[in-house]
Order: C-alpha cells, then structure tokens, then sequence
C-alpha cells in the first residue's frame, strides 16, 4: 500500500536520503500517482513549457567533465568557435519565439566567462528578453559581480548543475569541486536570479547515487525553480560516451529514469522539472510517463547544444497524441526597457500548440 509520502502541499527542505530511497522504492504505479497528485497540486497538468537552446560559444572548454562533447579533454572532432555576436544570437531567439518557445537558454563551453565577454552577454540578455521571451544562461562558473551583472541585465534563470550525486561527482569531474558549484549557485541566489540546477542520469550510476543527487537538489536551503533532468547522451570519444558502448547494459533503464523525475516533482513540488537531454532516443510512451510522473518543460528543435534533438514535428505529433498543450508565456520579471526586436517570420505556435487532434 501506497504510505503518504507528503501529507500536505508543504514545501520541504528536509528530505532524509532515506525518505527519498523510499519513494524510488515504492511501486512504479503508487510512485507516479503521487508524483502526478502533487504535480497538479502545483501546476497545470496538461501544460508542457516549450524551451531552445542555443550554443553561444562552442567547443574548446578546459573542464573534463566526462561526458561532454565540448571538453578539450574529450576527442569527439568538434569544431571550437568563438563567441556568437549578439545579432544573431537575436536572430536565433526571435526564430525560436516565432516557433511557439517561451524560454530561450544560451549555452557557453566556458569554465566561466572572461570580464571582457560580458558587455556581450548583457546585450544578449537585454534582446532576448525584450522578445517577451524567459531567459537561461550556463556560462560555467560566475563571480558574485557577475552574476549581479547578469541578475542586472534581467536574466531569469542561471543555469548550472550538481550533475550527479555529491559522492560520484569527482568520478565525473575533476576539475572542479561540488563545493565550487555550490558556490556559483550561491552567488546566483543572492543575485535574485532564479536558479536552474539539476544533473544527468545514466553516467553509470547506482541507484544510490540518483537518490543523492535528488537529496543535495532537494535540501537546498531553496530548491532550484528549475529542474533539468538529463538522460546522458553517450557521445563517441568522451569518456562516458566510450564506456557506454563498451557496456550497453549500462544505458539507464527507461523505468529507472521515470523513478528519478518523480523522485524531483515529488520533493521539489514548485519546481519546473525539465525532460532535457536524451529525449531523442526516448520512446513516445516513456516521454508521456515522464509528464505523468511530473516533467514540464521540455527542448525543442532538432538540436541541443551539440546533440540531436528529437525535432518539432515529431513533438507536434507527440503532443497532438497526448492532448498537451504549449506552456504561454508567463509575464517576464520585471526588467531594462525592451530593446529592439527581430522577426524570423510566420508563428508557428499553433504546430506545437496541441490538445488538437492528432493527425
Ligand atoms: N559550460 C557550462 C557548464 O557546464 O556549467 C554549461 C554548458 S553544459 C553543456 C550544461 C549541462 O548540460 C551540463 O551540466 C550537463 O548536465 C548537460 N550535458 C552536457 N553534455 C551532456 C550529455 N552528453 N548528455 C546529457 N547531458 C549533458
Ligand atoms: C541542461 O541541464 N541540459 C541542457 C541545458 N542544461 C543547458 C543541455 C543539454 C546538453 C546536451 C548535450 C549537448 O547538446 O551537447
Ligand atoms: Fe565545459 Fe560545461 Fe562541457 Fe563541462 S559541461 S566540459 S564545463 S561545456
């Protein structure tokens, strides 16, 4: 029998590793209806939130974080570039908004931005938010100056992850600290700024390990507003990537990866809980669990930063299927004057604006 794992609405900061062991316990059917209870408690049930990511500045970073394509340490072939100029980070933003997004969240391969690329990352800020669009950013490790630059600017959400349990996270990672995440995150929230933090499954993890890594999210003094739960894509020539193909039994379980997203709606109620990487080799019938047990926000378009992404149209389709409308805008916080803006053309919300009949 189901135990009451919250009896109220209450948000906790307490949670026990063993408590959050219990609910990835539970049976999968009394774990997702709770994980489904508090989600419409919280949140609209049959609304998923439509983000792009944009890769500002690719390739080329000093950190060797294991499974990333963009690490110097990693042989993947790919190509570094400079930062993108602003324009046309615009350009990509107003393409974005005209397809139905309402978070635009730029990405940098940086262990953490130079003072001297920042007047650049303000102006990208200012424009993508004068679209009426929400705005992320993960540009690695922040200074408390910068992120109040940033903050500033208007800048929604910062993201960065703890990736993985406090415990694995060294196997992953080597050269930064849990503690130095910690304390970017740290300066984020004292900015004002939301925080978007979250990590990645299937590194070849235990299950020990994913119960850690809900518990350090979800014992934050305030959880993150935003939730981005990964599957790992396995990149050939990183480190993780390599491993999984010598070890297929590796690749997490779908089941598994369900557990864990209700494991972060169930703990984190207020949460955004974001279906991220990993969707483009994930069945239609997992994604709709993962809504079911409480993700909302999902990445559109047919790339990430560097990976594949599952396309527009067979989303269009999914959501069609699932009777899941687009998330609508929310009223951006409250910011600089609206800067110029771009227009890429004919709206295209309506595709992806679901609860439609499928075709
Ligand atoms: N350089 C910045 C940083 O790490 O703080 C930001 C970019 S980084 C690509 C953002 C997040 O994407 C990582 O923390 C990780 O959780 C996720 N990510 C990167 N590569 C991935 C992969 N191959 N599979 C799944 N998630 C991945
Ligand atoms: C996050 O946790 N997932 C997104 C976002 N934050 C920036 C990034 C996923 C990147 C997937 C690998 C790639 O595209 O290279
Ligand atoms: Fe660099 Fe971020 Fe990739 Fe780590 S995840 S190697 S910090 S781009």
């Amino acid at each position: 029998m189901l135990k009451q794992v919250q009896h109220d609405e209450e948000v906790r900061n307490d949670w026990t590793r063993a408590e959050i062991a219990d609910l990835f316990d539970l049976p999968l059917m009394d774990l997702v209806f709770e994980a489904q209870r508090v989600h419409r408690a919280h949140h609209a049930p049959n609304e998923v939130q439509l983000s792009t990511l944009l890769s500002i500045k690719t390739g080329g970073c000093p950190e060797d974080c294991g499974y990333c394509s963009q690490s110097v340490h990693a042989e993947t072939g790919l190509k570094a570039t400079k930062l993108m100029d602003v324009r046309a980070v615009l350009q990509a933003a107003a393409q974005a908004r005209d397809h139905g997004s309402t978070r635009f969240c730029m990405g940098a391969a940086w262990r953490n931005p130079k003072d001297r690329d920042m007047p650049a990352i303000v102006e990208m800020v200012k424009g993508v938010r004068a679209m009426g669009m929400e705005t992320c950013m993960t540009l690695g490790m922040l200074s408390e100056t910068q992120a109040r630059m940033l903050a500033e600017a208007g800048l929604d959400y910062y993201n960065h992850n703890i990736d993985t349990s406090p415990e694995r996270y060294n196997a992953v990672i080597s050269t930064r600290t849990f503690e130095d995440r910690l304390e970017t995150l740290d300066h984020v929230r004292a900015s004002g700024m939301s925080v978007c933090c979250g990590g990645i499954v299937g590194m070849g993890e235990t299950r020990d390990d994913r119960v850690g890594f809900i518990h350090a999210l979800a014992t934050l003094p305030q959880h993150p507003e935003s939730v981005p739960v990964n599957a790992l894509v396995p990149v050939k020539g990183t480190v993780l990537g390599d491993m999984l193909a010598d070890t297929p039994l590796a690749k997490i379980d779908d089941i598994e990866f369900v557990r864990t997203v209700a494991a972060a709606r169930i703990t984190m109620p207020e949460s955004m809980v974001r279906l991220s990487a990993g969707r483009e080799s994930m069945s239609e019938s997992t994604q709709a669990l993962c809504f079911l047990a409480g993700a909302n926000s999902i990445f559109t378009g047919d790339k990430l930063l560097t990976a594949p992404n599952a396309g527009d149209d067979k989303d269009a389709a999914m959501f069609a299927k699932l009777g899941i409308k687009a998330m609508h805008p929310q009223s951006p916080r409250p910011g600089p004057d609206p800067a110029p803006t771009f227009s890429s053309g004919a709206c295209a919300r309506e595709k992806m604006d679901a609860g439609s009949s499928p075709a």
